[in-house]
C-alpha cells in the first residue's frame, strides 16, 4: 500500500482516480472494472497470411475470431518496419529517432517513460513474454521472460527476470504456456493485467513445429503478379539484397541441409547457420525433422532446377514453411483465447493481435521488410473491445499508437510527449472528427544485411512520396489508387508538379510536429 501511495505523490491526480477504481478488487460494481490487456505480436507476420485480411494463402481461424467479434483495422502502419525500431515505438508512442532505437544495432535506453512503466504505476501487473530485442534488460514488467536476441525456434533460450535458462520444447508452444502460466499461478488477481505475449514466429528461418510439418503439401500457392519485377525507375528497390531468386539461401532459409554435404551456397555463414540450427534439436526432433526435409532434399538434388523454375521451387518452399509456422500461431492464438474464456477473462479483456511488421510473400521477389512500400509499412492489427465496435475501421493508424490506446482504455492520462494518439474512441465506435490524414515513416538500418537504403517518407490515403537517402538521393511517387503495387514511380513525371509540392509540404510538417531532426539537413 505504501508503494502505491508513493506512486500518488508522483504522478498526480488523474492516475489517483483511475488507481482508486481499481483498488476495490474483482467486487467493483460492472463498469467500474478496469480492463485487462492481452497484446499478441508476432514477428514478421504479413496481413497477407491472415485469412481474415486476405483468403489467398493461409487459413487461421483463430486470429479472424478477434476480427470477427472486434475490429480488423484496414490501414494500420509501423514507423520504422524493423523488429526493435517497431517495438520501440510501440513501448514509447515515440518515433525513432525520438526513443532513439533506430535500428536493430541499438540499445534500448529502458530509464525512459514507456507506457507499461506508466501502467504499472497505475496499479496495473505487466508482462513481458518472447521476443524482446531491445538488448537492455526489460523494464516497466513485474514479470518478464524474454528470447534472447532473436531467439530460436527449437530449445530456445529464455532470460527469465535477469536468470539465464534454456527450455524445451518449440518456442510458439512454450510462449504460449509460460503466458498462460502467468495469468494462471503468477499474476495477482485483485489486480488488471496488460500481458505481451512476443512470438518469434514467422521470422526468418521459417521452422515449422514437427506436428505441422506435412501441412499443405499439395498446396501450389499462386506467385504474385510483380515477382519477376524489373524495379525500373526504382533505384532503392533495384539495389536491395531481398530477393527469393539472389539472396534466400537453400541451406539456411529453405533447409537443404544434406547429409552427404553436398549442397553448398554462395554465402558461407548462412550454410553454416542452417546447420547449426538443425544441431539444435534432440534426435527425436531430428527424427521427425528428416522424415520431411530428407524427401525433398533428395528429390531437390535430381530434379536439378534452373532458372524460373527454381526460382518458384523456392517460392512454393518458403511460402509452404511459412504457412505451417502461422498455423503453429494461430493454434496458440486459440489456446489463449479458450483460457481467457473458460477464466471468465474474456469481457473484461482487450485482446490485440499485430505484428512488428509486414513481410513479402514474394511481392517484388521478396522477402523481408524494411521498405516504406505497402507490403512492410503496413501491419496486421485486430482488436476485440468488449462492449465495442465490430467490423472494419478504416482510419489510418500506426504504431506509435498503442500506448496512447491502452493508456486510454486503463484510464491513465497520455503524456503529452508521445507523439501517437489514442484510437480507443474508434474502438469505442465513436464518431470522431479531425483524425489524421497523413502518416510519417522513417527507416534508418544502412549499411547493413538486405541493403536497403535509409529514407523517409509521408502516406495520404491515396499518394506516397519516399526520399531515399545516405549512399542515394532519389525520389519515389506512388498513386495507390492507380497503382496499388507500386511498381510506377511517377516522381518527376509531367502533372505531378501540384501533388508533389502538396506532400513535401505535409512531410515537412510531420518532420516539424514529431521533431525529426532529418530535416534540418
Ligand atoms: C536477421 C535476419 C534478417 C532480418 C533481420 C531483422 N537474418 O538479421 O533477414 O531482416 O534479422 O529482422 S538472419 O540471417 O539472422 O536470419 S527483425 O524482424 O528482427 O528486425
Ligand atoms: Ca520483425
Amino acid at each position: 500500500m505504501s508503494k502505491s501511495l508513493l506512486f500518488y505523490s508522483l504522478t498526480g491526480a488523474a492516475t489517483i482516480a483511475s488507481l482508486s477504481s481499481f483498488t476495490e478488487g474483482p467486487e467493483s460494481k460492472k463498469g467500474d472494472k478496469p480492463m485487462n490487456v492481452v497484446y499478441i505480436m508476432c514477428d514478421d507476420h504479413s496481413y497477407q497470411t491472415i485469412s481474415a485480411y486476405d483468403q489467398r494463402y493461409a487459413v487461421t481461424p483463430n486470429i479472424d475470431r478477434l476480427a470477427g467479434e472486434g475490429v480488423r483495422f484496414t490501414n494500420s502502419f509501423v514507423a520504422n518496419s524493423l523488429s526493435g525500431p517497431s517495438r520501440a515505438c510501440m513501448l514509447t508512442g515515440k518515433h525513432s529517432h525520438a526513443n532513439g532505437f533506430t535500428d536493430n544495432t541499438t540499445t534500448f535506453d529502458g530509464s525512459q517513460q514507456t507506457f507499461p512503466k506508466l501502467l504499472q504505476n497505475a496499479g496495473y501487473q505487466t508482462a513481458m513474454i518472447g521476443k524482446w530485442h531491445l538488448v537492455s534488460e526489460p523494464t516497466g514488467f513485474n514479470y518478464w521472460d524474454i528470447l534472447i536476441g532473436q531467439g530460436n525456434y527449437y530449445n530456445p533460450d529464455f532470460i527469465c527476470n535477469g536468470e539465464k535458462l534454456n527450455r524445451n520444447g518449440y518456442a510458439t508452444n512454450i510462449i504460449t504456456d509460460l503466458a498462460i502460466d502467468w495469468m494462471d499461478e503468477k499474476r495477482d488477481k485483485d489486480k488488471p493485467f496488460c500481458l505481451f505475449i512476443h512470438h518469434k514466429a514467422p521470422h526468418r528461418t521459417w521452422m515449422p513445429d514437427l506436428c505441422d510439418l506435412d501441412l499443405y503439401e499439395d498446396v501450389v500457392y499462386p506467385l504474385p503478379e510483380n515477382f519477376y519485377d524489373k524495379y525500373e525507375g526504382r533505384m532503392a528497390a533495384s539495389l536491395q539484397e531481398m530477393s527469393i531468386i539472389k539472396d534466400m539461401d537453400l541451406v539456411y532459409d529453405l533447409k537443404m541441409a544434406d547429409k552427404e554435404n553436398e549442397i553448398h551456397t554462395a554465402t558461407p555463414w548462412l550454410e553454416k547457420s542452417g546447420r547449426s540450427l538443425y544441431n539444435r534439436m534432440t534426435p527425436e526432433q531430428k527424427a521427425a525433422w528428416d522424415k520431411h526435409y530428407e524427401p525433398i532434399i533428395k528429390k531437390f538434388k535430381e530434379d536439378k532446377l534452373t532458372g524460373n523454375a527454381l526460382a518458384e521451387w523456392k517460392y512454393q518452399q518458403y511460402m509452404h514453411d511459412y504457412m505451417r509456422v502461422i498455423h503453429s500461431v494461430d493454434r496458440n492464438v486459440g489456446r489463449v483465447l479458450k483460457y481467457l474464456e473458460e477464466n471468465d477473462l474474456l469481457e473484461n479483456t482487450m485482446i490485440v493481435y499485430t505484428s512488428d511488421q509486414g513481410f513479402y510473400m514474394g511481392e517484388h521477389g521478396w522477402f523481408d521488410k524494411r521498405f516504406m512500400y505497402e507490403e512492410s509499412f503496413r501491419t496486421p492489427l485486430l482488436v476485440r473491445l468488449p462492449g465495442g465496435k465490430k467490423g472494419d475501421i478504416d482510419n489510418m493508424v500506426q504504431n506509435i499508437d498503442y500506448g496512447p490506446t491502452i493508456l486510454d482504455l486503463a484510464g491513465v492520462p497520455v503524456p503529452t510527449d508521445m507523439h501517437g494518439v489514442s484510437f480507443l474512441p474508434l474502438l469505442q465506435g465513436k464518431k470522431v472528427s479531425g483524425w489524421r490524414n497523413s502518416l510519417y515513416y522513417h527507416f534508418y538500418e544502412f549499411p547493413a544485411e538486405h541493403a536497403v537504403r535509409r529514407h523517409y517518407g509521408v502516406r495520404t490515403d491515396r499518394y506516397k512520396l519516399i526520399h531515399f537517402y545516405n549512399d542515394i538521393d532519389s525520389w519515389e511517387l506512388y498513386d495507390l489508387e492507380k497503382d496499388p503495387t507500386e511498381m510506377n514511380n511517377i516522381f518527376g513525371k509531367k502533372g505531378t508538379e501540384k501533388i508533389t509540392k502538396k506532400l513535401k509540404k505535409e512531410m515537412l510538417k510531420l518532420q516539424l510536429q514529431y521533431d525529426d531532426p532529418i530535416r534540418k539537413r
